[in-house]
């Protein structure tokens, strides 16, 4: 079995039904096993930053596939839950991004391992450190809670956990 965490992220409404259903769609794989789901964040946006938050999470998952079949199944499910591609690190209704894969360190033209920007981004470190704070991320010598530690306070600040509130749309 192989281990791995894919960061998921929505901005456009429903921002929490997108993930739901990013998470459902996964679990009806018969190669993936969701070990254990991190608390939803809302979070400010990085990068392009004329749009609207996002919710952010974590999952860890076991999986009989290999990393690029799995990239392959985030594609799916991307495209499925009608994600189009236009402005580049803007407004998605979902998006799957491998963080880690075992303890994978590679750069093919699908995929690079870990996730390239992912020890810089408090909205990828908060989720990951909930479910495993000593996670190494290769190439770098430090675990996830080392790495989190050197985020400024103001981005962290960007990152509240988030919850449902009853019958509130979303
Ligand atoms: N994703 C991006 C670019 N910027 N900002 C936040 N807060 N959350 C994201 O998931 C995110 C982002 C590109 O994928
Ligand atoms: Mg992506
Ligand atoms: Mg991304």
């Amino acid at each position: 079995m192989n281990k791995a965490y894919v960061a998921l992220g929505s901005n456009i409404a429903p921002r929490h039904f997108h993930l739901t259903q990013a998470i459902d769609y996964m679990k009806r794989s018969e190669h993936v096993l969701i070990n254990n789901y991190s608390s939803i964040y809302q979070t400010v946006p990085i990068g392009y930053q004329d749009q609207g938050e996002f919710l952010n999470m974590v999952v860890e998952v076991s999986t009989t596939l290999s990393s690029t079949e799995l990239l392959d199944l985030c594609q799916t499910i991307e495209a499925d839950l009608g994600r189009k591609r236009e402005i580049k690190w803007g407004p998605r209704t979902i998006d799957l991004d491998i963080l880690l894969y075992n303890q994978d360190n590679m750069v093919t033209e699908q995929l690079i391992l870990p996730h390239p920007r992912m020890h810089k981004r408090a909205f990828v470190l908060v989720p990951l450190a909930e479910l495993n704070p000593e996670l190494r991320i290769p190439g770098t010598n430090e675990s996830v809670k080392e790495h989190l530690a050197q985020i400024s306070n103001e981005e962290k600040r960007g990152v509240v956990k988030w919850t449902k509130q009853d019958g509130e749309e979303e």
